[in-house]
């Protein structure tokens, strides 16, 4: 039996990783960890309150719990980050290298999620290549480029199988995102659910990649069990599977909600971060090395996403969307 440990597990990514972990290794393989305490609507099974940034206590839940992968997902996201970035730096890279050595120690291997954030003004947008230019401009993607390499160190200098990808914005309706600059791609689904209307914080323009997050999950779970031998280059694979502005996504939308109308009222901050990153990724040694495909592009997501939301908030969809 394959042992497992998520960090960061009430967020975004980790609230339904948790799940499908548990679905494919068994229950009791899975242990999920957070900073914050479990709440009545967390997912039932094993859960420990764990701060990534004490290694101390990392190591003995490692060992106590003789895990084999640890799936890290602790991290400040890119908006959160430039608020803090001190705090950002110490929680993003402070866990990663608290990971890597537990799993140096102890022999585990380790999924770390990078970002489109990695990339900056002067990589080549579109398509951001998989090996490029990178220099961003936030301390979230400093911590983001400084942990693809630490992984890439800690494989080739200890031998520890660390592996990752650069996730896109991820749009998702189990749990709220947490502080990115791409969250209105989810925003706008529990806006045009409520209100029929949404004010969008980026400019209509903008364009980013963007992921359903079932394929997410699909991707880290099929990096970590792809054949070693295969992977050029185990690290921070560009992952991509459809690329969204906010006009392009509100017009999807509105062909399933008539009447669903957007206006912008442009976050200065996060409009600047967005405008720094890849219009779009280049995800072809993803596909060669391991064999990535998405499934989900921006109609079947939408379709997923309002029929998923819509019931969890208790809001009809109108007939029309049916
Ligand atoms: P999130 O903000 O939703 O969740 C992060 C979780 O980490 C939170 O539950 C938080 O309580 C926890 N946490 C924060 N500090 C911690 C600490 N010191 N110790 C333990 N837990 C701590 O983030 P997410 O969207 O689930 O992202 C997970 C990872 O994926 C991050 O590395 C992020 O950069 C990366 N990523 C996410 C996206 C996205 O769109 N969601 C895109 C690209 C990359
Ligand atoms: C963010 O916007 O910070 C994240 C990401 C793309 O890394 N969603």
């Amino acid at each position: 039996m394959k042992r497992i440990l998520v960090t960061g597990a009430l967020g975004q990514i980790g609230s339904e990783l948790v799940p499908a972990l548990r679905q494919t290794y068994g229950a009791d393989a899975v242990i999920a960890s957070d900073l914050r305490p479990a709440t009545e609507g967390t997912e039932a099974g094993r859960f420990i309150t764990l701060d990534c940034t004490d290694g101390a206590a990392l190591g003995r839940i490692v060992r106590e719990g003789r895990v084999d992968i640890i799936y890290h997902l602790a991290a400040l996201l890119s908006a959160t980050a430039e608020k803090a970035p001190q705090k950002a730096y110490a929680v993003n890279l402070g866990s990663l290298v608290n990971v890597l050595e537990v799993a140096r120690e102890s022999g585990c291997a380790v999924f770390t999620p990078s970002s489109i954030g990695a990339f900056g003004p002067t990589t080549p947008g579109d398509p951001a290549p998989q090996d490029t230019i990178q220099r961003p401009t936030t301390m979230y993607g400093v911590t983001k480029v400084a942990g693809e390499l630490l992984c890439d160190y800690y494989f080739r200098r200890f031998g520890v199988d660390a592996r990752g990808v650069r996730y896109p914005g991820l749009i998702s309706y189990v749990s709220p995102p947490g502080g990115g600059t791409t969250d209105y791609a989810v925003d706008i689904f529990y806006g045009a659910l409520e209100h029929n209307a949404y004010t969008c914080f980026l400019a209509a323009d903008t364009q980013l990649d963007m992921m359903y997050m079932p394929d997410a999950i699909r991707a880290a779970m099929e990096l970590m069990e792809a054949d070693p031998a295969s992977l050029k280059h185990r690290n921070a694979f560009n992952i991509a599977a459809m690329q969204l502005t906010p006009a392009r996504l509100a017009d999807i939308i509105a062909r399933h909600l008539p009447g669903f109308t957007i206006d912008y009222d442009v976050d200065p901050a996060r409009q600047a971060i967005a405008e720094s990153w890849p219009r779009r990724l280049d995800d072809s040694a993803a596909r060669q090395e391991w064999g990535w495909r998405p499934e989900y592009d921006a109609e079947t997501m939408t379709v997923d996403m309002l029929e998923h939301l819509s019931a969890r908030l208790g809001r009809p969809l109108p007939a029309a969307h049916r």
